[in-house]
C-alpha cells in the first residue's frame, strides 16, 4: 500500500489499544439472536445447534446486526459450550446447554479429553473465514470462548442454574478433580481461540458469566489462573483481548490481573470505578443496563449519556451492554442507542 493510502484502524479495534477514535465504538452482547426477526426466520428453519454448525448460516445471522444497526463490530455466532464436544461431553441445547452426564466425579474428569479444534469444531473456523470475506472493514470480527470457570459450571451442573450448586459443591468436596477438569477446559479453551485467531479473528473475548458467583478469595483460587494461563499463550496473536468478569463488581482488582487489554464491565459497577480500579493501562467496555432498552427515550438517553460521561472522554472505552441484551427487546431501541452513542461522541 502506498503512503497516504494507509486504511484507517477500526474504531473498536483502536480503542481496544486505547488510541484516539473518530466515535466511541459500540456493539452489544448478543447482537445476533431473538430479539431479531430476521434471526427468528432462520431458526424456524433450524434448531440452535445446527444452525452454529452451519457456516453459511451462522455467517448470516452474525452479519444480521452489522446490516440493521451499523455497529462497531461483529461477534461469531456460536456458544461457549460448543467447545465441549471435542472433549468428549454431551451437548444439547433446550434453549440454554444441557448435559444429559454431567461431569460429577474424578473418574469422569480423567475419562474426558482435550479437544482439538480443528477436528471436533473446524465449522467455527469456516464461519470465521466465510465472515471475514464479508464484513465491512468498519466491522472487525471478535472470536470468542467461555472462560473455564464459566464452562466447567455448566459442564458440572449439567443446565443453567442460578446457584450453580452441584458445580460449587463439586470444588470444595472434590477440589483436586475440579482442578484437573479446569485445567483440561483451559487447555481446550486456548487451543480453541488460537484456531479461531488462525482462521482470521480479529480480537478474543472470554466471557466468565458466572465469575460473581465466588468470593474474591475463591475466585483467586479456582477462576483467575485458567484465564491468566489463557491470555498468556494467546498473547502470541498481537491480537486485542477482552475479558468480562460479569457481575465482578468484587473482582475487579484481581480480574486486572489477568492480562486482558480490555475488561468488560457489568452494569452494577460504574465505569469511573472501575477504572479507578482497574488503572490507566486497561480499557473497559460497557455498561448500560439492558432493561434501559425497555425505557421512553428520553430516560433511555439520558442513561446512554451517563455511562459515557462516567468515563469522560478518556481513551479506551467500548460501549455496550453491561450484559446480554433481553429477547423481548425492540429492535428500534438498539438503533436508538446505536446512534446515540455515535452522535454523542462525534470528534
Ligand atoms: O434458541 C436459540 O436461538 C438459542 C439462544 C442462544 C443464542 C442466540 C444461545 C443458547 N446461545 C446463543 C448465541 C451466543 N451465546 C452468542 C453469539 C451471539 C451474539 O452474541 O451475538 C454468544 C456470544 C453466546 C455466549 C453465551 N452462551 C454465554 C456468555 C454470554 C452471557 O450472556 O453471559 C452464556 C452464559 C451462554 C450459555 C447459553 N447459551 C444459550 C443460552 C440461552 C445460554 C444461557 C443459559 C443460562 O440460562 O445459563
Amino acid at each position: 500500500m502506498s503512503a497516504g493510502q494507509v486504511t484507517p484502524e477500526p474504531p473498536f479495534l483502536a480503542a481496544c489499544r486505547r488510541r484516539p477514535v473518530p466515535h466511541t465504538p459500540v456493539w452489544i452482547m448478543r447482537q445476533a439472536g431473538r430479539y431479531l426477526p430476521e434471526y427468528m426466520a432462520v431458526r424456524q428453519k433450524v434448531d440452535f445447534l445446527t444452525l452454529t454448525k452451519t457456516p453459511d448460516l451462522a455467517a448470516e445471522v452474525t452479519l444480521q446486526p452489522i446490516r440493521r444497526f451499523g455497529m462497531d463490530a461483529a461477534i461469531l455466532f456460536s456458544d461457549i459450550m460448543t467447545p465441549l464436544e471435542g472433549m468428549g461431553v454431551d451437548l444439547d441445547f433446550d434453549p440454554g446447554p444441557v448435559i444429559r452426564n454431567p461431569v460429577r466425579s474424578a473418574g469422569h474428569v480423567d475419562g474426558l479429553r482435550v479437544g482439538d479444534p480443528e477436528e471436533s469444531v473446524p465449522f467455527v473456523m469456516e464461519t470465521i473465514r466465510i465472515l471475514r470475506r464479508e464484513l465491512p472493514a468498519s466491522a472487525p470480527l471478535i472470536g470468542f470462548a467461555g472462560a473455564p470457570f464459566t464452562t466447567y459450571c455448566y459442564t458440572v451442573q449439567g443446565s443453567g442454574s442460578k446457584t450453580f450448586i452441584e458445580a460449587k459443591a463439586f470444588l470444595y468436596a472434590e477440589p483436586e478433580a475440579a482442578a484437573r477438569l479446569l485445567d483440561k477446559i483451559a487447555e481446550t479453551t486456548s487451543r480453541y481461540l488460537s484456531a479461531q485467531a488462525d482462521a482470521g479473528a480479529q480480537a478474543l473475548m472470554i466471557f466468565d458469566s458466572w465469575a460473581g458467583l465466588l468470593s474474591p478469595r475463591d475466585y483467586r483460587r479456582f477462576a483467575l489462573p485458567a484465564v491468566q494461563r489463557i491470555i498468556a499463550e494467546l498473547r502470541s496473536h498481537r491480537l486485542p483481548l477482552i475479558y468480562f468478569p460479569n457481575q465482578g463488581s468484587t473482582l475487579m482488582a484481581s480480574a486486572r490481573e489477568a492480562g486482558a487489554d480490555v475488561i468488560g464491565v457489568d452494569w452494577r459497577l460504574p465505569l469511573s470505578e472501575a477504572r479507578s480500579v482497574l488503572g490507566p493501562d486497561l480499557a473497559v467496555q460497557g455498561n448500560l443496563d439492558p432493561a434501559a432498552l425497555f425505557a421512553p427515550r428520553d430516560e433511555l438517553a439520558r442513561q446512554v449519556d451517563r455511562v459515557l460521561a462516567e468515563v469522560g472522554g478518556a481513551p479506551g472505552h467500548i460501549f455496550n451492554l453491561g450484559h446480554g441484551i433481553e429477547r423481548t427487546t425492540d429492535p428500534a431501541a438498539v438503533a436508538f442507542l446505536v446512534d446515540r452513542v455515535h452522535e454523542q461522541t462525534a470528534r
